[in-house]
């Protein structure tokens, strides 16, 4: 615990799904799971050995438990991973690089280098190195992106002592949750709003909160911050929106996805329209020289560009998400679980009638936003999308 630190709630016991829906998904606030909860994953058991002297070892900030490179080595080496320099910086992350992972398991034990957002499941699809977790497990980003075909947000991350993440928060305001296979994770949360104390007078965010120049950001000090040491085996979960550092102690390895759902839909949405704000000023002085619909299409390519994901995502995402929501009312037991893989199994998630609820403000509020969405809309072809969205989602409304 440090300076003005605001506990985390840690829960020993795995939390029931509606009790983390309420206290941590609604509310948007972060929390500590024990062990427990990974027990069972042959990550914990297969990637993993337990430190000589880790029993009789009362330093409580060393890890507990090391990687186990042979077999890692063994399993895994041809893969092509990514891999972070952390004393380089290339603007507002590290220098990146790609190398075989064999190559990786070389400069790991220096405490330089940090493999990043490897697609592990992706890359091995036959392993089930993990489970997802059963309250995490209603998440629309990857059930729409692996459905697609196209991508997803699981990623595995291994780094040597003294490797960190610069402060950032997730990509699109998702949800994020990490277990520690083993090693130490030091996080700095800031609170929603905070991150106002954490720029400069130009918008630039601090890139590393223990060492910055206090007099390009005088007001880092104000900003609230919550510290937490994450212990092997335990599993974080980072709520939408809120900023965070990760600085890692002892040889870490992590397994993490990016996710969202109706919850953080709101804030998800809101994220893509102020990234739409800040492309549209960006290249405000072309604005009068083409016609407004060459200008919404390339904005439209910028923001995919920068943010990852356009207007056509968002809604191709949500008409996914609609269609198994109607589908899964209309079925007698409101449960498809079966005919999904396991990742999606959805009888773990908020009313159904609440869900759609929640797509049909955010569609509500675009509208009103953009004149020029559905006129886009329809030249990609995908102007039936809203109207089948609103088809399959009223009746759930009208149905209760
Ligand atoms: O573990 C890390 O280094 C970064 C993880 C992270 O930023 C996240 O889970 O959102
Ligand atoms: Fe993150």
């Amino acid at each position: 615990m440090e300076g003005n630190e605001v506990c985390i709630r840690y829960y020993e016991d795995i939390p029931t799904y509606d009790f983390f829906l309420q206290n941590h998904l609604l509310p948007n606030i972060p929390a500590l799971i024990g062990p427990a909860l990974t027990k069972n994953w042959k990550a914990r058991h297969e990637w993993v050995t337990k430190k000589e002297n880790s029993n009789n070892n009362d330093n409580k900030n060393q890890p507990e438990w090391e990687p186990r490179l042979d077999y890692l080595n063994e399993q895994f080496g041809k893969a092509m991973v990514n891999v972070a320099d952390c004393i380089e910086r290339d603007f507002t992350d590290q220098k990146r690089s790609d190398m075989t992972f064999e190559e990786f398991i070389k400069l790991w034990p220096d405490g330089r280098y940090y493999l990043k957002d490897w697609h592990f499941v992706r890359a091995y699809p036959e392993y089930q190195a993990y489970e997802v977790p059963h309250i995490f497990a209603d998440d629309w980003m990857n059930e729409y992106w692996l459905q697609e075909n196209k991508d997803d947000y699981r990623f595995v991350y291994m780094g040597g002592d003294g490797t960190f993440t610069p402060l950032h928060s997730d990509v699109y305001k998702s949800y994020s949750w990490s277990s520690n296979i083993c090693g130490i994770k030091r996080w700095v949360f800031i609170p929603p709003g905070d991150e106002k104390y954490l720029k400069d007078r130009f918008g630039n965010l601090v890139y590393d909160l223990r060492n910055y120049d206090h007099q390009q950001f005088p007001n880092v000090e104000k900003a609230r911050k919550l510290i937490y040491y994450q212990r092997d085996g335990t599993t974080i979960f980072v709520p939408s929106g809120w900023h965070h550092q990760v600085d890692n102690i002892g040889m870490t390895i992590s397994i993490n996805h990016n996710w969202s759902n109706a919850c953080n839909l709101g804030l998800t949405f809101r994220s893509l329209t102020s990234d739409l704000y800040d492309v549209e000023r960006s290249i405000d002085d072309l604005r009068q020289s083409m016609p407004p619909m060459e200008f919404v299409q390339t904005c439209q390519q910028l923001l995919l560009a920068h943010s990852g994901w356009d207007w056509c995502i968002f809604v191709k995402m949500l008409n996914c998400i609609s269609q198994r929501l109607s589908k899964q009312i209309k079925s007698p037991d409101h449960d498809e679980a079966e005919q999904q893989p396991p990742l999606f199994s959805l009888s773990l998630q908020p009313k159904v009638e609440w869900q759609a609820q929640q797509i049909l403000i955010v569609l509500e509020e675009w509208k009103h936003k953009s004149a020029f969405l559905n006129e886009y809309l329809k030249q990609e072809g995908l102007d039936d999308l809203i109207q089948n969205i609103e088809r399959s989602l009223l009746p759930l409304l009208k149905s209760k």
